[in-house]
């Protein structure tokens, strides 16, 4: 069954098509949701969520050290923010490649991600294979890892990788965002007031845009899904604390790496990522492993595909 689902947190309208479920959250017109007593470290990826009887012990796997890294290609023209990844600066764009999983999976259900930019945004699309969707959370600021999401921590400065942000965004288009001034790997559970990493929980970003469609249906165990995918649209200005050179100049290097929470029929999860942190960390942290990317002032064409 498909049916479409617009999402904001000042207006909210479902409406029956035959196109496919989509979320859309566009913060610039959204009130954070009052904070709950949440226990920050539950969301900060694997080591927090579910995992804690499985996180795996750092390795000297040599995969674990490389670092991937990927060039940024400008977008042609306007990006139509409605989760489905059909333009042609989309299917233009390269892949960041196959996705590397931690806590002792080799394999799973496979991610594919790709990053575009304009002078005021960075955009990034991901296509799923999913055979069961698990969405519940949908407040602003909420438990957005105990779904089908995904994770990017974004480092504008490489020269300060300890200064870093988190965006998480889920199967029902819901917004979790952070900003770290510290390492981001000693954060006391139950006690953030003796954060040592300076992670700043009031941190809003402001005019992110994220969509999402889904190819199934959501929370139903019995039955197999297909798949979901989003784009996800964040300003420049947000990281303006971090870099002077906003937008960037081409050939600039920042580092970043989406990460991707899968939970499957049995409650179990695939924790997957670009960069492989996990290896090294047991966490999706590490920011020093992080992906390098380089924005390349060229738009995206043809020729960039198959590179
Ligand atoms: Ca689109
Ligand atoms: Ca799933």
């Amino acid at each position: 069954m498909r049916w479409q689902l617009l999402l904001g947190l000042s207006l909210v309208t479902v409406r029956l098509s035959g196109a496919g479920i989509a979320g859309v959250q566009d913060t610039e017109t959204s009130q954070p949701a009052p904070q709950t007593n949440i226990e920050t470290a539950d969301l900060d990826g694997p080591s927090g969520v579910a995992a804690s009887s499985a996180v795996a012990k750092p390795s000297e796997n040599a995969a674990a050290t490389k670092v991937p890294s990927y060039v940024i290609h400008r977008v042609n023209r306007k990006i139509t923010m409605d989760g489905r990844i059909d333009e042609d600066d989309w299917k233009q764009a390269k892949s960041l490649g196959n996705f590397v999983f931690g806590f002792g999976l080799t394999e799973g259900e496979p991610s594919e991600c790709k990053i575009l930019w304009d002078n005021e945004y960075l955009y990034f699309s991901y296509a799923f294979d999913d055979s069961h969707l698990l969405g519940i959370h949908t407040d602003r600021d909420g438990r957005i890892p105990e779904d089908d999401s995904i994770e990017v921590y974004i480092t504008p400065n490489p020269e300060k990788p300890t200064r870093h942000y988190c965006f998480y965004t889920n199967v029902r288009a819901a917004l979790y965002d952070q900003m770290f001034d510290g390492d981001g790997k000693t954060i006391p559970k139950k006690n953030p007031g003796k954060n040592a990493t300076g992670r700043q929980l009031s941190w809003d970003s402001q005019g992110v845009k994220v969509a999402v469609t889904i190819d199934g249906t959501l929370n139903k165990p019995e039955d197999t899904d297909r798949s979901w995918s989003t784009e996800i649209a964040i300003p420049f200005a947000n990281f303006a604390e971090s870099s002077a050179r906003l937008p960037p100049k081409p050939n600039d290097t920042w580092k970043l790496n989406p990460c991707r929470h899968d939970y499957m029929g049995d409650g179990s999860c695939e924790y997957s990522q670009w960069a492989p942190t996990i290896p090294t960390t047991g966490s999706f942290w590490g920011p020093k492993l992080f992906g390098k990317v380089i924005f390349s002032g060229e738009k995206v064409s043809p020729n960039h595909s198959a590179e």
